[in-house]
C-alpha cells in the first residue's frame, strides 16, 4: 500500500517536488539581536525573526543551534523547528519567572574564564564547573590578564585542587601567553564557547585568535575592576583555522538551572559520603553513624567544602520545586541523553 493508491499522482508529485522538497534547509544560528537572529546557511548569511513563543512552546532557541528553515514564497525566511542539540549551556533566567535560559547550544567545548586579578573567585568557578558539565561540553578553565598578575601559579593550583581532571590554562592576550596552547581545541567544525563575567577579556581574546579586531571590547572599571558589560549579544565567530567560537555578554550571577551530573562530578567524594550515612534521610546534623560529621571531624571533609555543597544543594533543590511537570520531565530527558554522553566521553570515545 502506498499514496498512490490513495491517489497520488504526477500532478501533485510535480507540486511537491517544486515546493515542499526544497522548502526546508538548515542553518546555524550565529547571532541573537532578541527579536532578530542571524543565521548561516549553505547559500549566505540571513537574518530571520524570532519565532514567536507561544504559551506553553518550548522552542527555545540560542546561539548556536541548528534549525530548519523555510522561505516562504517572494517573503521571509522563517525558523520552522530547531534540531535536537548536542550539548546545551543552561542557567536559571534572572527574574522572577522560573526559566531556563540557554546560553550556548552545541558547544564541544566552555572556556570557563576568570581574569587573575580582582575577578578571580573560586566559588564562582565551582558554580560554572557544575554548569559546563551539565552542558554535556568539556569543560577548560582559562585564567586570563596573566600579565598582570604575580601569583598566577597560586591560582593555578587553587583551580587544579577544586577541578581535578580538567584542564587549566593562564593566557595573556597582551604578552601572547598560553594561547598557542588554547588553539588546539578550535578544531574545524568544532565550537568553543565563552563563558565568564564582564571584563575578564572573552572578546579579546576572540580578536586575538583571529588576529584582527573583529569584536569590540572596553576597558575595565578602575575604581572596583569590574566590567563594563561591553558585549550585548551572542556571537558565533568562524575563525581563519576554521574553529568557531561563541562570544557571550558577561554574566553577573549564574543561577543553576538544573544539576545531576555537574554536582556528581564535582563533588563526587561528598556524594559518596552521604550514602554511607547511618539513616538514608540523614540531616548530617547530630544523627547518630553520620558518615558527613565523620569526616569533618577528622579533617577528611573541608568545612568550606561541605558549606558549597549544602548551599548548592538548597539552590537546586528550591529551582526544582519551582518547576512544572513539563519543566521537569525535559530536564529528565535531558539528563538521560547527557548520561550517555558523559559515559561515552568517560569511556574516551569522544
Ligand atoms: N592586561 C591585560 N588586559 C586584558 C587582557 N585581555 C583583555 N584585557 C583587557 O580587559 C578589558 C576587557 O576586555 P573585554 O574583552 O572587553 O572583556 P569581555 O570579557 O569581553 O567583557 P564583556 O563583553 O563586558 O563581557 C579590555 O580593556 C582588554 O584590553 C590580557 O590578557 N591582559
Ligand atoms: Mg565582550
Ligand atoms: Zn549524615
Amino acid at each position: 500500500m502506498n499514496i498512490k493508491d490513495y491517489g497520488w499522482n504526477d500532478f501533485f508529485e510535480t507540486q511537491w517536488k517544486e515546493t515542499a522538497e526544497r522548502i526546508m534547509f538548515p542553518g546555524r544560528i550565529i547571532a541573537d539581536f532578541g527579536q532578530q537572529l542571524k543565521v548561516m546557511t549553505d547559500s549566505g548569511e540571513l537574518t530571520v525573526g524570532r519565532p514567536l513563543q507561544k504559551e506553553g512552546n518550548s522552542l527555545q532557541l540560542a546561539v548556536g543551534d541548528w534549525v530548519g528553515l523555510e522561505t516562504v514564497q517572494g517573503a521571509d525566511t522563517l525558523v520552522r523547528f530547531v534540531l535536537t542539540r548536542k550539548t546545551k549551556f543552561s542557567r536559571a533566567a534572572a527574574g522572577i519567572e522560573v526559566k531556563e535560559q540557554i546560553v550556548a547550544a552545541n558547544a564541544d567545548t566552555v572556556f570557563i574564564i576568570q581574569s587573575l586579578n580582582r575577578d578571580f573567585n573560586m566559588k564562582r568557578l565551582e558554580r560554572y564547573m557544575i554548569a559546563a558539565w551539565d552542558s554535556g561540553a568539556v569543560p577548560v578553565v582559562v585564567l586570563t590578564k596573566a600579565d598582570c598578575c604575580g601569583d598566577t601559579a597560586d591560582k593555578l593550583g587553587m583551580v587544579y585542587g577544586t577541578a581535578p581532571g580538567v584542564e587549566v590554562h593562564a593566557i595573556s592576550s597582551v604578552t601572547g601567553q598560553g594561547i598557542e596552547d588554547i588553539r588546539k581545541y578550535l578544531l574545524p567544525g568544532k565550537t568553543v564557547a565563552l563563558l565568564g563575567s564582564s571584563g575578564v577579556g572573552k572578546s579579546t581574546l576572540v580578536n586575538t585568535l583571529a588576529g584582527e579586531e573583529i569584536l569590540k571590547t572596553q576597558s575595565i572599571r578602575e575604581d572596583d575592576s569590574r566590567g563594563r558589560h561591553t558585549t550585548t549579544h551572542r556571537e558565533l565567530v568562524l575563525l581563519p583555522g576554521g574553529g568557531l567560537i561563541l562570544d557571550t555578554p558577561g554574566m553577573r550571577t549564574l543561577s543553576l538551572w538544573d544539576s545531576d551530573t555537574g554536582m556528581d562530578i564535582m563533588f563526587r567524594d561528598i556524594e559518596e559520603l552521604v550514602l554511607k550515612c547511618r539513616f538514608h534521610d540523614c540531616k548530617h546534623r547530630d544523627e547518630p553513624g553520620c558518615a558527613v560529621r565523620e569526616a569533618l571531624e577528622t579533617e577528611k571533609l573541608e568545612k568550606k567544602r561541605w558549606d558549597s555543597w549544602l548551599k548548592l544543594q538548597k539552590e537546586i533543590a528550591f529551582m526544582e520545586s519551582k518547576k512544572d511537570g513539563k519543566q521537569r520531565l525535559q530536564e529528565k530527558q535531558w539528563g538521560r541523553q547527557l548520561s550517555k554522553y558523559q559515559k561515552n566521553f568517560a569511556k574516551g570515545k569522544f
